[in-house]
């Protein structure tokens, strides 16, 4: 994805909650890839300004990171609270509290209400076991929670706490997506998902369920974030956008808002969503609407059968169509790996993404993240060859198909980048392209030589 610096935005949304709640707490957001904080850096900061808890986040693929800072800490000082949470850790309570001795509690799924429930108790000094949704060891046991019922109204939540981090504003920039000085800002409409993809682990992070802010509420954030931040490129957090259900009130709200004028509104969205609703989709982009993000995964209804993703092949080229039509930007991401992948079933692969057109293809490794059904099948298989969550970034492959061996997983995921990115007419069109996003994204790619090493690979 090129260059670029994002807000911590996980930590900025459960700090603005913390901060409302606890308002005796002092919070400090450290983030050190803006403040280029090595280890060391780190541990200086820490020495200096002693803090009584440490929480940090990460997805699977940084989990090394925070156990690390945890370990940085309580070698610190060992009376440092070491707390933990977010995707990976929620799934991985019971693993992770055995083999990391440096975490002191996780906090699985929802975190604002829990974590204020948990600080309250480490202040007070009371019963960890009257704490919902934590999971924590006691003496050699590790103890879990039951879990904590979801907030059913998001629009309670406050703004996400982009003051804590104001020195870094400047800093915070996706130079592929919009270019190095447009602000970049991210922003959370809804939670979870209503569908149950076997690869994701988002639907089960937040109990099987979709919840939105209110349409008002939406729109007035994203003015917030403009006007007092300066906030342009905003992109959603949410899972799935489900246009269907939100998108005309949405739009509504939004026209109204002077802010519309200036934002590009970057979100993800459901390919047979986006091909049912057209009409939408020419009002969302009037809005601010600039780049769409959307799992076409891949030409096999088979697979899609076996990955439950509940859309058909068919729906991407109309999907590919409706955001042509209405000039927005269109991101495809596909999935190969599947069990039954082969060199020609992803070769087909390769050509359908071809075939469809998409502004940009990104193409990914089947990953066996904890709390997937896919992890578990994969487990019980042993189907996973590398267990090095390092490496779950979808980038690397971790499992091989019922034919293919991993090392070929990798350089058939290798080769469908060559395949796209590689075409000089591709890389040439795209350049000169009508469309400003397009134009700039393959300039920048041109200019970092990325689409010279593409056509290098392997
Ligand atoms: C925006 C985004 C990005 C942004 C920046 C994210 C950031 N701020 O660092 C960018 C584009 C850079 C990005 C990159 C990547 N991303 Co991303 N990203 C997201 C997205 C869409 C939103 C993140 C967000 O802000 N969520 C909103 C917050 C509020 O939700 P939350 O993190 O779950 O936090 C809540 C609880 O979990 C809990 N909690 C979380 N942390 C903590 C910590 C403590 C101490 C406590 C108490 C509680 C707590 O409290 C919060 C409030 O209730 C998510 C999908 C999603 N909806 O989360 C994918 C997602 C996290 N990304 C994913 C992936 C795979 C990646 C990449 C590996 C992709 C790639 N190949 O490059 C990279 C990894 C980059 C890296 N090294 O960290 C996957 C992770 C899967 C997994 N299980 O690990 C997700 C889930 C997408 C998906 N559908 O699969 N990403
Ligand atoms: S992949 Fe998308 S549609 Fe499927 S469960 Fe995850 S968020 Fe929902």
């Amino acid at each position: 994805m090129g260059e670029y610096l994002p807000p911590p935005s996980s930590l900025l949304i459960l700090a603005a909650y913390v901060e409302r709640e606890l308002p005796g707490v002092d919070i400090e957001i450290v983030d050190c890839q803006a403040d280029r904080l090595d280890w060391k850096g780190l541990e200086k900061y820490i020495e200096s300004t002693a803090p009584s808890i440490i929480l940090t986040s990460g997805f699977t693929t940084n989990a090394y990171s925070c156990v690390r800072t945890c370990e940085i800490a309580k070698t610190i000082n060992e009376d440092i609270t070491t707390i933990v949470g977010g995707i990976h850790f929620s799934f991985t309570a019971e693993e992770s509290l055995q083999n990391y001795p440096e975490i002191d509690f996780i906090v699985r799924g929802e975190g604002e209400q829990t974590v204020v429930d948990l600080i309250k108790t480490i202040q007070n000094k009371g019963k960890f076991s009257d704490v919902r949704g934590i999971s924590y060891r006691n003496n050699d046991a590790v103890v879990h929670t039951p879990p904590r019922p979801l907030i059913e109204n998001l629009d309670t939540l406050p703004y996400p706490a982009y003051h804590l981090v104001e020195k870094h504003l400047k800093q915070y920039h996706f130079t592929m997506m919009a270019g190095r000085n447009t602000r970049y800002m991210i922003l959370e409409g809804a939670r979870g998902c209503n569908h149950h993809c076997s690869f994701c682990t988002q639907w089960n992070h937040w109990g099987s369920r979709w919840r939105t802010k209110s349409a008002k509420r939406i729109a007035d954030e994203i003015e917030y974030l403009h006007n007092t931040y300066g906030g342009v490129f905003l992109w959603f957090a949410d899972d799935h956008m489900r246009l269907g259900t939100r998108g005309k009130q949405l739009y509504e709200e939004l026209r109204q808002k002077e802010s519309n004028k200036d934002v590009m509104l970057f979100f993800q969205a459901r390919i047979d969503d986006i091909a049912t609703h057209p009409d939408l989709m020419a009002k969302l982009r009037n809005v601010g609407t600039y780049w769409i993000l959307c799992g076409v995964e891949t030409n096999s209804e088979e697979m899609l059968r076996e990955y439950k993703k509940g859309i058909k092949t068919q729906d991407a080229y109309q999907a590919m169509n409706v955001l042509k039509q209405n000039d927005i930007f269109s991101q495809a991401m596909f999935v190969i790996g599947g069990r039954k992948d082969t060199h020609k079933s992803i070769e087909r692969l390769r050509q359908y993404s071809t075939d469809l057109t998409p502004d940009i293809a990104i193409y990914t490794a089947l990953t066996p993240f904890p709390g997937t059904i896919y992890y578990e099948t994969a487990k019980k298989n042993g189907w996973i060859e590398d267990t090095n969550y390092s490496n779950y970034d979808m980038a690397h492959a971790i499992m091989p198909t019922e034919t293919l061996t991993r090392k070929e997983v990798q350089e058939e995921l290798w080769r469908c980048y060559r395949n796209f990115y590689g075409s000089l007419t591709r890389g040439i069109t795209g350049v000169l392209s009508k469309n400003k996003l397009k134009r700039t994204m393959y300039q920048h790619m041109a200019g970092q030589f990325v689409l010279e090493k593409f056509r290098r690979l392997i």
